[in-house]
């Protein structure tokens, strides 16, 4: 039998692989590790607690926020703001950065962003939902609050991204920027355990996960290649919570498409918080992430902490086909 090997532990052995590495980014990722597991105590006992429904509470985006949301998106605050390993936090949750006071004379260097509950609207349904964050180090001054800037990179200067997701197990991947790692959470213990080591996503796969029901909203060129998936018999696989569509084709193989409609003429999804460290991490796994004006995600100028992005992911062949189609058929 494999030696368990902890979060903790892992993180502390990899921290080694960072010249000069002082230890902050490690204590930020076991912060991220305390939240996911108080959140994860709630999420699995939601169904019991009063804390469904709609909070009648609406997030910067406007969508409706569930109590969970609230609730994760405090726990992940607080958790982040006791260590002083972090300057600041930006959040689906809140319309502007948090700068977090230095915790005695620590003078962070890590900002981070996150969602912290993603796929909401299935929480309600007992369906999966997740946590995505995002580690950048700081531009701004060392000797002053963050600022807007330390937020606004490009998602190609991420010192870490990784997701939670609190589905029939709980599992926490991450990278940090080399290789990526999946952790499952062994409650008997209260602990992450290594479970899914150097992580490789399929050159290609059986699955595509893309919204069917905004089809005849697509541009002409999504549509053709959205059939080609079809033709080849591929099954379509879509949960609408993105952690978890994306999980799946991390370990399976596949493609996730979310292309810009009517409603949403630059995407539904966020760039900062959702797509840049899902981008990340497939990229990291070998995969490929583009925008369906086919820049590369990581590449993407950011203007907006709520920035949207159209979103083509997965198994490098099949994002590299779908740029085929959009070059051919794009009028
Ligand atoms: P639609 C959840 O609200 C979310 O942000 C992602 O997790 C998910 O992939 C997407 O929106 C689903 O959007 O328009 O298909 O319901």
């Amino acid at each position: 039998m494999n030696r368990i090997v902890t979060l903790d532990e892992f993180i502390i052995k990899r921290q080694k692989d960072f010249p000069f590495a002082s230890g902050e980014l490690t204590g930020l990722l076991r912060d991220i590790g305390v939240a996911a597991k108080i959140v994860n105590r709630e999420v699995n006992k939601a169904g019991l607690l009063n804390i469904l429904g709609v909070a009648d509470a609406h997030n910067a985006t406007g969508d409706e926020v569930q109590k969970l949301d609230l609730y994760a998106n405090d726990k992940l605050i607080d958790c982040l703001s006791n260590s002083g390993e972090c300057c600041g936090i930006a959040s689906e949750e809140n319309e502007d950065f948090i700068p977090i006071p230095p915790v005695g004379n620590k003078q962070s260097k890590y900002v981070v962003v996150f969602d912290p509950l993603d796929g909401s609207s299935n929480i309600n349904v007992n369906v999966s939902v997740g946590t995505i964050f995002g580690i950048y180090r700081r531009k701004s001054e060392a000797s002053g609050p963050c600022q807007l800037e330390d937020f606004l990179q490009k998602g190609a200067e991420m010192v870490a991204a990784g997701y939670v997701l609190y589905g029939t197990s709980t599992l926490l991947v991450y990278t940090t920027g080399r290789g990526v790692n999946g952790f499952t959470l062994d409650p008997t213990i209260g602990e992450f355990c290594l479970s899914h080591k150097d992580i490789r996503i399929p050159a290609r796969g059986n699955y595509y996960s893309v919204n069917q029901g905004y089809y005849l909203k697509f541009d002409v060129e999504m549509r053709r290649f959205i059939d080609h998936c079809s033709d080849l018999n591929l099954r379509l696989r879509y949960i609408g919570s993105m952690v978890s569509d994306i999980h799946r084709i991390l370990f399976q193989g596949g493609i996730f498409l979310y292309p810009n409609t009517r409603k949403y003429p630059f995407g539904k999804l966020r760039l900062v918080y959702e797509c840049n460290p899902l981008s990340f991490i497939v990229e990291q796994a070998g995969g490929h992430a583009i925008t369906c004006e086919l820049d590369r995600v990581l590449d993407v100028p950011v203007s907006d902490l709520h920035q949207r992005a159209t979103i083509a992911i997965g198994s490098p062949d099949m994002v590299e086909e779908m740029k085929s189609f959009v070059q051919r058929y794009r009028i």
